[in-house]
């Protein structure tokens, strides 16, 4: 931790960028008020794998000894085309992890807590000003030095701006679930501890990624099309999904019995800038992606570590500082969000052995390595 800086920051949402943002400027002396609009913190989703990238800012920030014990490694990550293993990746050496939503969401808000930062629940941010203000639905303007819009894909920082932005959804989307993991029912060996992606696409295209997080927790993400109906049914249609899946049929039915599912559309938002004035943008608000290269999170921490590093260095003229921060970390960023829409649109991650060094090139990246006076 460092001394007060004497500087004050509002950020909007209480997300895994927004945690990041906030742990990080309370760590190097700002003053942080987070505002989440939930009556709780609590993540969205399911499961999560995290890569070298995100891994490093959580040891950044000093979260990643408590999160540890809550996840694992996958010995590989395989992928299967009708049931038929058509690669097992290991990536080298390279650290990659799965661990579910909440344990890595407890983790962060654990050392937003404990790096001082102030977090309202039930505080809803309805607008910002590039001037540096933010207003709260309760009427409330609340001035700063820094203003983060970490507020997700519906981001009400940006659109009340008007940051300019491209949008795209694609024509596939998941239900994402947490089910026990069933390591005997389904027949017990190792391969269950891999990460299986299986792709069927006859007589449907029906997908499941299989991801263990732990010894006793599974994510699966179902992947349909959206025109598919019965395929993206909540709760889960255990008929059309054990018919193509049978060999799954242990982990399907504890799927069908979860009725608080979501069935989430892939889609993409490309701005034109991050920044306006002392307004940042950093996670989903900023760069939504298609889920292929399990990137959306850790490019999210990425972003939001390196922006917090940035000002916290040069706060002196924030806007200026913020346009530069963009310059040099955007590129690693928009390439990611393009692979990722490219094989969400061609599906081409089905074929397996898809994780080059070039597409690994976001998950290789450390962002800690030029700041190395974060503790
Ligand atoms: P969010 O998680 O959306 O958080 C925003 C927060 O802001 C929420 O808490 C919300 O309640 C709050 N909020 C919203 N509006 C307001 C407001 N007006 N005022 C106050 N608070 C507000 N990424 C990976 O890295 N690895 C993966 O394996 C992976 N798998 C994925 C699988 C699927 C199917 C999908 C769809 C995405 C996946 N992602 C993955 C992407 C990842 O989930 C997102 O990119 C990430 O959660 C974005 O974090 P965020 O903090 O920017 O936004
Ligand atoms: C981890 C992960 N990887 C890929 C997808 C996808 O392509 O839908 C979803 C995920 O949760």
């Amino acid at each position: 931790m460092k001394e007060k800086n004497g500087l004050k920051a509002e950020v909007a949402g209480a997300g895994f960028a927004g945690l990041v943002a906030a742990t990080t400027l309370a760590q190097q002396g700002w003053d942080v008020t987070l505002h989440e609009r939930g009556e709780e913190m609590r993540p969205l989703g399911a499961g999560i794998v995290l890569w070298n990238n995100s891994l490093q800012v959580l040891k950044a920030i000093d979260a990643y000894d408590t999160l540890l014990p809550h996840t694992m490694v996958p010995p590989y990550y395989e992928t299967r085309i009708h049931n038929e293993s058509v690669s097992k990746e290991d990536f080298d050496g390279l650290p990659w992890r799965t661990m579910t939503r909440r344990a890595l969401h407890e983790a962060l808000a654990d050392a937003a807590i404990q790096s001082g930062v102030k977090i309202l629940v039930n505080s809803e941010v309805v607008a910002a000003d590039p001037a540096g203000s933010l207003t709260l639905a309760s009427g409330e303007v609340r001035h700063a030095d820094l203003i983060v819009g970490a507020d997700g894909v519906t981001s009400q920082v940006r659109d009340s701006i008007g940051f300019e932005q491209e949008r795209t959804r694609s024509k596939d989307g998941v239900t994402r679930l947490i089910v026990p993991r069933c390591k005997e029912e389904l027949g017990g060996g190792d391969e269950w501890d891999n990460v299986i992606d299986f792709w069927n696409f006859e007589p449907r295209v029906l997908r499941v990624l299989y991801v263990p997080c732990n010894e006793d927790e599974l994510y699966i993400a179902l992947m349909a099309p959206i025109e598919d109906e019965e395929g993206s049914a909540i709760p889960v249609n255990y008929d059309v999904w054990v018919e193509s899946h049978p060999y799954l049929a242990p982990v399907l039915r504890e799927a069908a019995k979860i009725t608080e599912g979501r069935y989430d559309g892939y889609q993409t938002n490309v701005l034109k800038n991050w920044s306006n004035g002392r307004v940042a943008l950093v996670g989903d608000s900023a760069h939504a992606m298609c889920p292929a290269l399990a990137q959306g999170a850790g490019t999210a921490m990425t972003n939001a570590y390196t922006m917090a590093m940035a000002v916290s260095a040069r706060p002196e003229n924030l806007p200026e500082t913020l346009v530069a921060w963009e310059a040099e970390e955007r590129g690693i960023t928009d390439r990611c969000q393009a692979k990722s829409a490219w094989y969400a649109e061609t599906r081409n991650m089905s074929k397996g052995n898809q994780f080059t060094p070039e597409v690994l090139e976001t998950a290789a990246y450390d962002p800690t390595e030029k700041h190395v006076n974060h503790v």
